[in-house]
Order: C-alpha cells, then structure tokens, then sequence
C-alpha cells in the first residue's frame, strides 16, 4: 500500500520537478542555469508558457506540498524494507547483487533528494554549490532506480492488491500477506512482539502525512490559510499592513538595497543593438501604463493570490530598445549589490506577452521597498526567481 502511494505520489513530484525546472529558462544559460551538461537529460525542456497565468504556482505549489506531505509515507516504506536489507546470503544471483545495487540508488537518491528538497524550501542553504544541479541530478538518478524497482515488482504488486482480504489484514497485527514469505518477503525472520496493528501503523502514517499537509497547504493562499502554514521558512505571517502586505521573499535591507540607490539617483537603463536610454522613474510613469492581476509564485512553494500591478509593458521597453512588433529574449539586471538572483533572463514569449510588466505600483499604491521600488518585473506564470526586483538595467536581444 505504501509503496502505490509513492508510485503516484513520487511520479507526480518528478513531473513537476521537471516542470519547474522548464519553467526557469534553463535554455537562456547560463545565466539562469549554470548545470553543467545536462546533454540528453535536457531533452524535454521547452518554451514555458505564460497561460494560465497560476500555471507555476499550481505546478510548484504540489510538488511541495505534496514532497513534504509524502515524508511519512517514505519513511514509513523504508522502516517496512529493512529487514530486506540485512537478508542473508547478501546476493543470491548475479540478477539479485544488481537489484540490490540498484536500492542503493533507490534508497539514496530518495533520502537525497527528499533532503534537499527540505532544506531548499527551509532556506538552510548549506549545500556545496547551487541547490539546482544537485536536486536536478538526484531526481534523475532516483528516477531511474525507481522506475527499474516498479517495473520489477510490478507483478507481485499486482499479485497483492488482487487477492483481496486487504481489510481483514489490516485489522490485526498477525499473519503475513500472500507475498510476504519466502526470499523476497518483507516478514522478518525474527520478529519482536508486536505493538501496533497493521491499520494501526497506517494510520500513524496517515496522521503524520495529514497533519504536514495541513500545516504546509496554507502557504500557497493569502489571508488566514497563510497563518496555517506553521512551517513555512516566513512565518505564515503576512507583512504588515495596506497594499503591499503580501509575501516578502528577501527584504530589501537583508540584500543591501537602501534609499540612497531607489531615490532620485536611479535610473533605469533601457538598451537595444545600438541604442541606450536612461530613463528616470517619472519617465516611465509618463509611458503608457497596464494593469495585470499577477501572482507570486516562489520556487519553495510558497505564493500569493493575483495582485494588481501596474507599469510599463516590457514589450513597450522592447520597442524602444529597437524591437517595434518582435520583442526579443531579455536580460533583467537589478541593483542589488550582494546575495542571488540579481540577473534574470526572460524568454521572447514572457516578453511578448501583454501581461508581463516592469511595474512600477501594485495594488493602487507604489511598490514597497521589499518588492521592489523603484521597478520590479512581473510575468505570467513565471516562477518568482524571475520576477527580479529593484531593477536597474534591462538588455534586450543580446542573449
Ligand atoms: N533583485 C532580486 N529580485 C528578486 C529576488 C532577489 O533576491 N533579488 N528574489 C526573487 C524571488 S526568489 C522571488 S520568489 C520573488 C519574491 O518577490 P516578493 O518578495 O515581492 O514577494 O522575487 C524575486 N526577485
Ligand atoms: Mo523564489
């Protein structure tokens, strides 16, 4: 039962792993993406889209969500194993030495990235490296071991679930399964008393499973819901109050941004093949201003419902750069002097897309300091990493 819990379940974390990785715009590398040769592994990356415009706050709100929602389960599937690990003789066949390197793998690659996954969304950055390519590689080299294990224990799972009598098992803490005796058999050969029926034992894991999601869901919402997320690296807590009370993620003084850079002085440098402008924050308000009902969706699962932004169509900046009715691919420096993303790169269709902003006010009020001011890109279904904020220089074409 476990175990068809996390085919599905960790299925669902792969595919939206992978989403997510699509969605940074790995192929602008290597400025979003330093992961070194990727080669085959990069096979299915393409354009992400920028409809539905919640599209990554779905996607990435579940891979989370239901990662840390799936940690009793996996636990629980590892504790069930264990008298497998120590089986006697350690390899029967040359056939079972190679399954059983492949739990390595399994097992491993699972803790591993399970593991980073935790401390990624925990911001307890203390990986050798960028969290990227170690997750990225994790995911593959579990994948693999994982889909060779389903494969081969399809049968006997199938085998299990069909012959029935799964309730009256569950109620008592006694007798083995059909398949649990014998050289693959899970029972071990000499088991303590027992302290828990089997229903018992699932309900513990469901409890557990139930409660993290009860305390990781509210992350993905605004309002009260947020105050729910118990675990959430922020705190549950919205900032403060008025327009801008909406998820920070790193707060303008904790990256070195202070008035002396956003005031008066700022400028923002707008530049095509040939040509540089240099406009200040009243230029831009003089532009033509949209409105866009965007959310923020962070990569640690976290996100907020749409906001309204307000500011200048990025594909109007594109025009004046040069690029009249073809925007190109655009590369989004701020200001920020120290900690990451400072650079970001967009693809055409973000920029084309008359939704995707350098916003200047958000929710009829000027951006805060921690959300950018003086100018912020926002972009449909683009994950937050790209929404750079305190922008000072957008270069577009040269990518
Ligand atoms: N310059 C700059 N822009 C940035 C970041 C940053 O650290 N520096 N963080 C990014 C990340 S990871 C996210 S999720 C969003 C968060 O935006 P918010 O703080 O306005 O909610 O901003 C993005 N833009
Ligand atoms: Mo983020």
């Amino acid at each position: 039962m476990l175990g068809t819990v996390l085919l599905f379940g960790m299925t669902l974390l792969f595919v939206t792993g992978l989403l997510s990785y699509a969605a940074y715009n790995p192929g602008l590398a290597p400025v979003n993406d330093k992961t070194p040769d990727k080669g085959l592994l990069g096979f299915y990356l393409f354009a992400w889209p920028t409809d539905p415009h919640w599209l990554y706050r779905l996607t990435q709100g579940l891979h989370v969500t239901v990662g840390i929602t799936l940690i009793p389960v996996l636990l629980a599937k590892l504790w069930s194993v264990l008298p497998r690990l120590f089986a006697l003789p350690p390899a029967r066949s040359l056939a079972h030495a190679l399954e059983r390197l492949s739990l390595l793998l399994l097992v491993g690659g699972a803790l591993f990235v399970f593991a980073t996954g935790v401390l990624n969304v925990q911001l307890e950055y203390v990986f050798p490296g960028s969290f990227y390519p170690l997750h990225f590689y994790g995911a593959w080299v579990f994948f693999a071991a994982f889909v060779a294990h389903a494969a081969l224990k399809l049968p006997q799972t199938v085998r299990v679930l069909r012959a029935g009598g799964l309730r009256e098992r569950l109620r008592t803490h006694e007798g083995h399964g059909p398949d649990d005796e014998g050289e693959d058999g899970l029972a071990a050969p000499r088991p303590a008393e027992p302290t828990v029926s089997r229903r018992g034992a699932l309900g513990l894991v469901g409890g557990g499973s139930l409660l993290l999601f009860a305390t990781t869901a509210g992350q993905s919402f605004d309002g009260w819901p947020r105050a729910t997320a118990l675990f959430a690296p922020h705190g549950g807590a919205e900032p403060g109050r008025g327009p801008g009370a909406f998820q920070v993620n790193k707060t303008a003084r904790s990256v070195g941004v202070g008035p002396d850079r956003t005031g008066d002085s700022w400028r923002l440098v707008v530049a095509g093949p040939g040509r540089t402008l240099r406009l200040t924050r009243a230029d831009l308000l003089g532009l033509a201003q949209h409105t866009a009902d965007l959310p923020i969706a962070c990569v640690e699962g976290w996100s907020t419902s749409d906001q309204a932004w307000s500011g200048v169509r990025l594909r109007d900046l594109a025009a004046l750069a040069g690029y009249e009715d073809d925007a190109p691919a655009v590369l989004v420096e701020s200001l920020q002097l120290r900690g990451s993303f400072r650079k970001a790169a967009l693809r055409d269709n973000q920029v084309r897309d008359p939704r995707s902003l350098l916003a200047l006010r958000v929710n009829g009020a000027d951006l805060t300091p921690d959300h950018g001011y003086p100018a912020r890109v926002i972009v449909p279904a683009a994950p937050g990493v790209l929404n750079t904020k305190w922008v000072s220089r957008l270069t577009f074409g040269e990518l």
